[in-house]
C-alpha cells in the first residue's frame, strides 16, 4: 500500500487495511459496543469474505480484534456473508444469524454463539453443530436468499426472523419462527414483497417511537409505536414505514416501495447495506451504513484499502410520523478541538467567504441560514414531476438561482480549482416552499477514474425562514444533514490539490438574493483512538 495516505479517515470507522463492506451484527452487550464487518483479510478488492470484529466503548475509539467468524465449513466455505446479533433476554446471550456461501454456491443461513461467555470481548465464536439452520427449498432461488436480520419475539415469545429474497421477481422477505434458534419453519406468506423491486439485500425490521425521543427494543410490543422496514436494492437503502400486527405477523407501509414519487432513503448519496440496532445503555436506536469508494478498483489496490463506515447515527421518527430523522451520535463532540464561530453574517449574492482557523479537511460544521422574505418571487417548480438528484446535477453549484445555491465549500483549493459543494436552493412548489440540498462532487478532485456524480435530496423542512445544515468532513468524506436530519447525503472525494493542511473551507452564496448565516460553529477534529489486537497481542 501507498506509503502516504491522504484518504484515510481519521473518525470515520475503517479497518487497518483491505477490503470491508457492509457493517453487520451490531450490538452492546455488557459495556461493549460491537461491531463486526464483511472483510476481505487477504486483499483491497471483495473476496474470501469474512466476519471481522472490533469493539468499542464509545463508538467512536474503537480496538481491532481477530476475526469472528471464516469460512472453514461446507456450508459457508465460499463466503460468511451478512447477519445480525440478537441479545437473547434471560439468559442475555447475544447469538448471530449470518449467510454462509456453500461448497455449491447456494446461500443457507447459519448460527454462531460466544464460545467464551467470560471473555468480556466476546473474541471467539463458535458455529453451531446444527448449521445450516435455514436452507432454500420450495420456490426459493437459492442464490436470492440472504442477510438474517434481528430477530424479534411475538407475544407468543416464538423469535421471528426475516431474510432477503426475490421470489419471482419481487423483492421479498421470507419470514421464519422458531423457538429455539435451530429448528426454523418458514411461514407461509412473507413479512412483506414488492413488485416494484427486485432483490432485497440486508433487510432491517424496527420499532420507533411515535412519541419522545427513545430508541425502542426490536422485540418491543407497546402502543405508540410505528414499524420501519428497511431493503438495500438499486445501490440504495430504502425504508417504509408502517405498522406491524404481531399476532397475524402482518405488515402494512403507510406508503409502500416506490409508490410515491419521492422515494424514503437514509441518504441521498452512497449508504448501502446498513444495519441499526437498539442502545439499551442510552435508550436510542443506531444506524451504521457502508460507504463505499468513488475511485477505481486499482486505487484501492494502490491505497491499499477500500471502503468505510458512515458516522454512527441515531434514528427517530419524525414529528410528521411519515420520515425518520438521524443524527451524529453525541459521542462524535468528543472529538471536537478548535471551534470557530460567527454570527449574524450576511452573505451577499455571488459572493464566497472563507472560515479559516481549523482544519478544513478533518471538521465538523453546523451552519443555520436565515432567509429573506419568501413572499418575494423566487423560482418555481412543480415537485411531482423533479427528481431531486437530476434536478442537483442540472442546477449545480455553478448555476446561480435566486434563493440559492448557497451552502458551504468543503476539501477546497484556495483558488477553488477543487472543491465539492453542499448547498441548498429554494423553490416555490405548489402549496409550499420547497427545498432541494445538493451535494455536488463534480469539481471535488482533478484525479480522472473517479465516480463525481452529484446527489441531490429534497428537504421536507416545513420552512419557516431557516434551514440548517451539519456536515462531517473526514479526508475522502462528507457526510451532511439537511434540516436537522431529515435528508443526509455522503458522498467520497478524493482532491489532489486540497488535501490535508491545504484543504480550505468556505461559505457561499450564488443566489441573486442575499441569505445570512445566523449562527456557524466549525470544529477541528481529533483523531479517533485506534488500536489493533490480535491474538492476545495488541499493536499500535
Ligand atoms: N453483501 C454481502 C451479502 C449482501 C451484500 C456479501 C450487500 O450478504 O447481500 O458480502 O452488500
Amino acid at each position: 500500500a501507498k506509503a502516504s495516505q491522504p484518504y484515510r479517515t481519521s473518525y470515520h470507522f475503517q479497518p487497518p487495511k483491505n477490503w470491508m463492506n457492509d457493517p453487520n451484527g451490531p450490538m452492546f452487550y455488557k459495556g461493549v459496543y460491537h461491531l463486526f464487518y464483511q472483510y476481505n483479510p487477504f486483499a483491497a478488492v471483495t473476496g474470501n469474505i469474512s466476519w471481522a470484529h472490533s469493539v468499542s466503548y464509545n463508538l467512536i475509539d474503537w480496538m481491532h480484534l481477530d476475526n469472528a467468524i471464516n469460512p472453514t465449513e461446507p456450508y459457508d466455505i465460499n463466503g460468511c456473508w451478512s447477519g445480525s446479533a440478537t441479545i437473547l433476554p434471560g439468559v442475555k446471550k447475544p447469538v448471530i444469524l449470518y449467510t454462509g456461501d456453500n461448497f455449491e454456491h447456494h446461500q443457507v443461513q447459519n448460527l454462531a454463539v460466544p464460545k467464551n461467555m467470560s471473555d468480556p470481548l466476546l473474541r471467539e465464536w463458535v458455529k453451531s453443530g446444527s448449521n445450516p439452520v435455514m436452507t432454500p427449498g420450495n420456490g426459493i432461488d437459492p442464490k436470492m436468499y440472504r442477510d438474517p436480520t434481528t430477530s424479534w419475539q411475538g407475544s407468543d415469545k416464538i423469535w421471528r426472523v426475516i431474510i432477503g429474497s426475490q421470489i419471482n421477481g419481487h423483492g421479498t422477505a421470507i419470514l421464519y419462527k422458531s423457538k429455539d434458534f435451530v429448528e426454523w419453519t418458514r411461514s407461509k406468506d412473507p413479512l412483506h414483497s414488492s413488485n416494484k423491486t427486485g432483490m432485497w439485500e440486508c433487510p432491517d425490521f424496527y420499532p420507533v417511537s411515535s412519541r419522545g425521543k427513545k430508541g425502542v427494543e426490536s422485540s418491543f410490543k407497546g402502543g405508540d409505536t410505528k414499524q420501519v422496514l428497511k431493503a438495500s436494492f438499486g445501490d440504495h437503502d430504502y425504508y417504509v414505514i408502517g405498522n406491524y400486527d404481531s399476532k397475524m405477523d402482518h405488515y402494512s407501509a403507510d406508503v409502500d416501495f416506490m409508490d410515491s414519487i419521492v422515494q424514503l432513503r437514509y441518504d441521498y448519496g452512497m449508504f448501502y447495506a446498513s444495519k441499526s440496532f437498539y442502545d439499551c445503555d442510552k435508550k436510542r436506536r443506531i444506524l451504521w451504513g457502508w460507504v463505499t469508494e468513488a475511485d477505481s478498483k486499482s486505487d484501492d489496490i494502490n491505497k491499499g484499502w477500500s471502503g468505510i463506515q458512515s458516522i454512527p447515527r441515531t434514528i427517530l421518527l419524525d414529528k410528521t410520523g411519515k420520515q425518520l430523522v438521524q443524527w451524529p451520535i453525541k459521542e462524535l463532540k468528543k472529538l471536537r478541538a478548535r471551534q470557530v464561530s460567527l454570527h449574524n453574517i450576511e452573505i451577499k449574492g455571488g459572493t464566497v467567504f472563507e472560515i479559516a482557523g481549523i482544519t478544513a479537511s478533518q471538521a465538523d460544521v453546523e451552519v443555520s441560514f436565515e432567509l429573506p422574505n419568501l413572499e418575494d418571487r423566487i423560482e418555481l417548480m412543480d415537485t411531482k414531476s423533479v427528481d431531486p438528484q437530476q434536478l442537483c446535477s442540472e442546477k449545480n453549484s455553478t448555476v446561480r438561482g435566486v434563493l440559492g445555491p448557497f451552502g458551504l465549500l468543503v476539501l477546497a483549493s484556495k483558488n477553488l480549482t477543487e472543491q465539492t459543494a453542499i448547498f441548498f436552493r429554494i423553490f416555490k412548489g405548489y402549496d409550499k416552499f420547497v427545498v432541494l440540498m445538493c451535494s455536488d462532487q463534480s469539481r471535488s478532485s482533478l484525479k480522472r477514474d473517479v465516480d463525481k456524480k452529484i446527489f441531490g435530496a429534497f428537504v421536507d423542512a416545513n420552512l419557516s425562514h431557516k434551514i440548517s445544515l451539519r456536515t462531517l468532513i473526514d479526508h475522502s468524506v462528507v457526510e451532511s444533514f439537511g434540516g436537522k436530519g431529515k435528508a443526509c447525503i455522503t458522498a467520497r472525494v478524493y482532491p489532489e490539490l486540497a488535501i490535508d493542511n491545504k484543504s480550505h473551507l468556505y461559505a457561499f452564496n450564488y443566489g441573486t438574493r442575499s441569505v445570512r448565516v445566523s449562527r456557524l460553529r466549525a470544529w477541528s477534529m481529533k483523531k479517533a483512538r485506534i488500536v489493533e489486537f490480535h491474538e492476545g497481542r495488541k499493536l499500535e
